[in-house]
């Protein structure tokens, strides 16, 4: 018996220093401690081993059982820390390598504009209004003075959800729920997507516009042109020159179109201001007594201004872009240029 014993611990040892991985000391482990190994099989036939050899010949399977034991981890440390050596001598770092560049996101070119357009008002005392994209046919043109079967409805290519309820054409109806909810002086601009059926190089059915008034007791043409004149040279620097061309909006009266100096040819004609020197940027007017009426102010007791921009208009011009269907389609290659 002690006999087999000394050599169940011989060709164990022998097994263990052959071992030349990590795979081969696991299988060892079975072969000799596991549930059906050889050592555990010894153990479980101590029953049948005569009582006065029994104690001995137990003490002899646990010392085995603890020499595999300790020869099976000692080899397995060998082999870890040899394995370590062999990888860290064939993996190495080159910490000159210069690192690789994470790309940056960036906001879309119609809102940085937008941003940048914002910031000017809120400099200049403006406060920032938000307001529905589904809109009643009150808020969209009755209170703005478009009369029902009024011609200047057409002006406006009007997306019906029903006779009643329209797809904002322009931002302008939060400005008459403003007017509802507070008393002059009021100072708001109005940010955010309009829709109108229309679509080619300079229209598309979806775009961004920003509407602004300032309502108070005396403001005169002059004050809408100062402000408007300031915000301009702050958008296309100072060297800009603007002029006012009388125009008709229902909204306004007297109303006008501002055109400022060409930007790409300073004034001299080319393609971009169709040889004239001078590109359309703004609509404005002095808001309409009937407007004041339908907002239940007293229509004599104040004035104001009011203005409104196309904001993919101000980006073709700041950019250069010459159809403004490339805002909305979203093209990385595009958008990356900004
Ligand atoms: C109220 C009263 C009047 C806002 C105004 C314009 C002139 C204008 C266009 C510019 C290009 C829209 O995007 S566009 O097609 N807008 O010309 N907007 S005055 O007048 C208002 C606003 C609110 C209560």
């Amino acid at each position: 018996m002690l006999d087999d014993i000394q050599s169940l611990r011989d060709s164990a040892r022998e097994d263990i220093e052959s071992a030349s991985g990590l795979k081969d000391i696991h299988d060892l482990r079975v072969k000799y401690l596991g549930k059906k190994g050889i050592l555990t099989s010894y153990l479980k036939s101590l029953g049948s081993i005569a009582k006065e050899e029994r104690r001995e010949y137990g003490q002899t399977l646990n010392e085995t059982k603890g020499l595999i034991e300790s020869l099976l981890n000692g080899r397995e440390e060998d082999l870890k820390s040899s394995e370590l050596e062999k990888n860290l001598a064939s993996e190495s770092i080159d910490v000159t390598i210069t690192g690789r560049k994470i790309p940056f996101g960036h906001l879309h070119p119609v809102t940085q504009v937008l941003d940048e357009i914002i910031s000017i008002f809120i400099s200049l005392g403006f406060t920032v209004e938000d307001g529905p994209e589904i809109e009643h046919d009150f808020y969209n043109f009755e209170a703005l003075n478009f009369p029902k079967d009024h011609p200047a409805r057409d002006m406006q290519d009007t997306f019906f959800i029903n006779d009643d309820v329209v797809l904002r054409t322009h931002t302008s109806s939060v400005q008459v729920r403003v007017m509802e909810n507070n008393s002059p002086p009021l100072r708001v601009i109005v940010p955010g997507k309009v829709y109108r059926c229309d679509s080619d190089v300079s229209h598309i059915p979806m775009f961004h516009q920003l509407e602004g008034f300032l309502i108070d007791k005396n403001i005169r043409m002059s004050d809408l042109k100062g402000t408007l004149e300031l915000f301009i040279h702050r958008v296309f620097g100072p060297e800009t020159s603007i002029r006012l061309r009388p125009s008709f909006f229902p909204f306004t009266e007297p109303s006008a179109e501002i055109d400022i100096s060409c930007v790409i040819c300073n004034g001299s004609g080319c393609n971009v201001c169709s040889s004239t020197g001078w590109i359309e940027i703004l609509g404005a007017g002095m808001i309409n007594p009937h407007v004041y009426e339908n907002a239940g102010y007293e229509p004599d007791m104040y004035t104001g201004f009011a203005f409104g921009l196309g904001i993919e208009r101000v980006a073709m011009l700041k950019y250069g872009i010459n159809d403004i269907r490339l805002f909305p389609e979203n093209d990385k290659r595009f958008l990356d240029q900004f």
